[in-house]
């Protein structure tokens, strides 16, 4: 029933976008992160674009993201039209300090016609951030935005999503980074690409780069692979963004002469597999909190049903779930929120 209004209206909303206009590109994000018609509709034009190249910036909080971002961002215009930054928080998954904090610093950024910022927290998507994450990205893409710059927090399930989904992946680490080499230890510098070693200025900085090369040897030694540069920055003060900016760029280059795009490391099934798991637990949410699951329940209890029609009834009731979280207008009520 995808109204022909609506899907006027979200063509209406590329054009827009691929004209420059800011504001249509924004309401293209949040209309993918809904789960109506305008949703579909959006997701289905922005596989039709161009994907961008996507660089994400990973790391700590704290560690300088933000800045560094800003800072690169800023260097990247110089051969980039268009560049749009997506800032993922899933520990604020309203309105985080966090987010408001980026906002703020991206401001200066957004008075520059050419980078579109923005922070992303999943509210009424099906899947969440997972899911979110990469159509926002072909949105982009299919408005003309041939680089995104993902920021993400933290090392977690979205973290190694967007990992998966970035061509180039860098992790801002800074002194006193210590609890969290451990976690890196476990994982992440096996998805990193380059590794930003900032705050550079506080002192502590040779020591964390030095602890950070020795854990790296034992990748380095695949021929022809590709060398992970420990960079230092100080980036509040825009130092050290040209070293990082070149390492991005030899990073790619790397990748697009040895045909190792992250177009194929995101194409993993446990990417399908992921989003399929997100969907299938929110349907079960929304059955659990049915109607139709308290009724059974409650005939179930008073011997009216054996437990073979109780399924058989939760799963009619699933069934019309699933079609109606493929409807267009399942989310009334407003009530979103749990
Ligand atoms: N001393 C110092 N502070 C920095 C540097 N880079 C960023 N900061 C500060 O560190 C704090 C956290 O930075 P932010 O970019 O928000 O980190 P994020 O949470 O990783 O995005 C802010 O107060 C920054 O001003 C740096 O190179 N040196
Ligand atoms: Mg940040």
């Amino acid at each position: 029933m995808a109204g022909l209004d609506v899907v006027d209206a979200v063509q209406m909303l590329f054009e827009r976008g691929r004209a420059g206009h800011v504001h249509s590109v924004a309401k293209l994000i949040s209309l993918v992160d809904g789960d109506g018609d305008g949703c579909r509709e959006a997701v289905r034009i922005a596989q039709t674009g161009t994907r961008p190249y996507v660089v994400g910036i990973t790391g700590a909080p704290g560690a300088g993201k933000s800045t560094l971002t800003r800072g690169l961002v800023k260097k990247l215009r110089e051969a980039h039209d268009k560049i749009a930054i997506l800032a993922v928080d899933p520990s604020s998954p309203v309105t985080g300090g966090a987010l408001l904090g980026d906002r703020l610093r991206f401001q200066e950024l957004n008075d520059d016609d050419h980078v579109f910022a923005r922070s992303l927290a999943s509210r009424g998507r099906i899947g969440g951030l997972a899911a979110l994450v990469p159509d926002a990205v072909r949105v982009l893409g299919a408005v003309g935005f041939d680089l995104v710059v993902v920021e993400t927090v933290g090392i977690g399930q979205v973290e190694c999503d967007v990992a998966g989904l970035a061509d180039t992946r860098v992790l801002v680490a800074a002194p006193g980074w210590g609890d969290h080499v451990q976690a890196a230890k476990a994982g992440v510098l096996e998805v990193v690409d380059v590794i930003v070693v900032n705050k550079e200025d506080l002192g502590g900085a040779d020591r964390l780069a030095a602890d950070l090369e020795e854990m790296l040897g034992l990748r380095r030694g695949e021929p022809g692979g590709w060398r992970v540069p420990v960079v230092r920055a100080t980036a509040d003060k825009e130092l050290g963004i040209d070293g990082v900016v070149a390492a991005v760029q030899a990073h790619r280059r790397w990748i697009e002469q040895s045909g190792r795009t992250g177009r194929d490391r995101g194409r993993r099934w446990f990417d399908v597999e992921d989003r399929l798991q997100h969907s299938v637990e929110e349907f079960s949410r929304r059955l659990r909190a049915s109607e139709t699951y308290r009724r059974l329940q409650a005939a179930y209890a008073e011997g009216a049903l054996d437990s073979q029609q109780a399924v058989s009834g939760l799963l009619d009731e699933y069934r019309e779930i699933v079609l109606d979280g493929r409807g267009p207008s399942q989310r009334t009520g407003g009530a979103g929120r749990k």
